[in-house]
């Protein structure tokens, strides 16, 4: 099996998307989405993991859109499961397809598995995106963690689910990456044994930490952990706008009011809410660059082609 690949980072954050080689079932992204999850594990190893890439690593298939009015489909992936959406992926995705010559510039929809968003390219290279409707599902939320002790949290949509804590944990910074990712985990793993889940049970899959940012203009600098259990080199787009939603609905942040959210690495988006109907409407702008394309080999006599698990 070949499969053609375009590959982009975000802020630091790696999107792999595939162009081509590919049998899909479906181009319905929830369908598709569900077809990867329940049947194609060994193929987001393949395509992801090492020795080919790492669990930093997020995959996007690429689909034309079921409605004419829309650009495209996605649906993303890690190397654990498939994402409802993925913000920094959605920036990887409209730069690919600015390099594929299949999108100029401009507002345009695009279908993920929750939802259209609205993507507008500009002539500097940034992308804003108009993301899905987000919110703050559960505040102050306390738990326990086991040999941590207690940590305070919001619950938040921001296309997937988040534990957003806003006390306890390890300074946010790059030299204590190894004890925020410990942490995280284990906030993770609490969340999951307490059976804390978002609405319609979802997994809370994602951890934010959030500190000062270092930069001028930045309002925080935030640690993500991603359910590959790895982390998020960009601020992530998803958990900005699940932040966007916790702020507004605190009196945090009024409507239009910018946010410069820094990642772990130093890179950062600005993001801001639009209420709609009494519904917050986060939008992000980031930009990606192209690292490379390709075509991936999937040989039968190689044995780690579906990754080193
Ligand atoms: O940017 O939304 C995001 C994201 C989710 C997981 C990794 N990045």
């Amino acid at each position: 099996m070949q499969i053609q690949v375009i590959d982009s980072h975000t802020g630091g954050e790696p999107t792999r998307l595939v162009v081509g080689g590919l049998e899909l079932p479906t181009h319905d992204v929830v369908e598709l989405r569900k077809w990867l999850d329940e049947t194609q594990l060994d193929l987001c190893h393949g395509l992801l993991s090492e020795p080919r890439g790492s669990s930093a690593w997020v995959g996007a298939i690429l689909v034309p859109p079921l409605d004419s009015k829309n650009l495209c489909g996605v649906v993303f992936f890690n190397t654990h499961s498939s994402l409802g959406m993925c913000g920094h992926g959605t920036i990887g995705l409209v730069e690919s397809l600015k390099h594929l010559a299949r999108y100029q510039g401009g507002k345009a929809t695009i279908e993920t598995p929750v939802g259209e968003v609205e993507i507008e390219g500009f002539a500097d290279g940034s992308v804003v995106i108009q993301n899905v409707i987000s919110f703050l599902d559960k505040k102050d939320l306390i738990l326990e963690i086991p040999g941590f002790g207690s940590v305070v949290g919001d619950v938040a949509w921001g296309g997937n689910w988040f534990f957003l804590v806003h006390e306890g944990g390890p300074e946010v910074k790059l030299e204590n990456l190894d004890a925020l990712m410990t942490y995280s985990r284990a906030v993770k793993n609490a969340l999951w044994f307490q059976g804390i889940r978002g609405g319609r049970n979802g997994e809370i899959d994602h951890v934010e930490l959030f500190g000062p940012s270092t930069l001028v203009n930045g309002d925080s600098k935030n640690f993500v952990l991603c359910p590959s259990l790895d982390y998020d080199r960009s601020p992530c787009g998803t958990g900005t706008s699940a932040k966007l939603a916790c702020l507004y609905t605190k009196g945090q942040l009024r409507e239009g009011e910018k946010w410069v959210q820094e990642s772990i690495t130093g890179s950062a988006f600005v993001g801001w809410v639009e209420i709609e109907d009494q519904k917050i409407r986060p939008h992000i702008r980031g930009a990606a660059s192209i690292m490379g394309e390709g075509v991936l080999h999937f040989k039968d006599d190689d044995i780690f082609r579906w990754g080193i698990r």
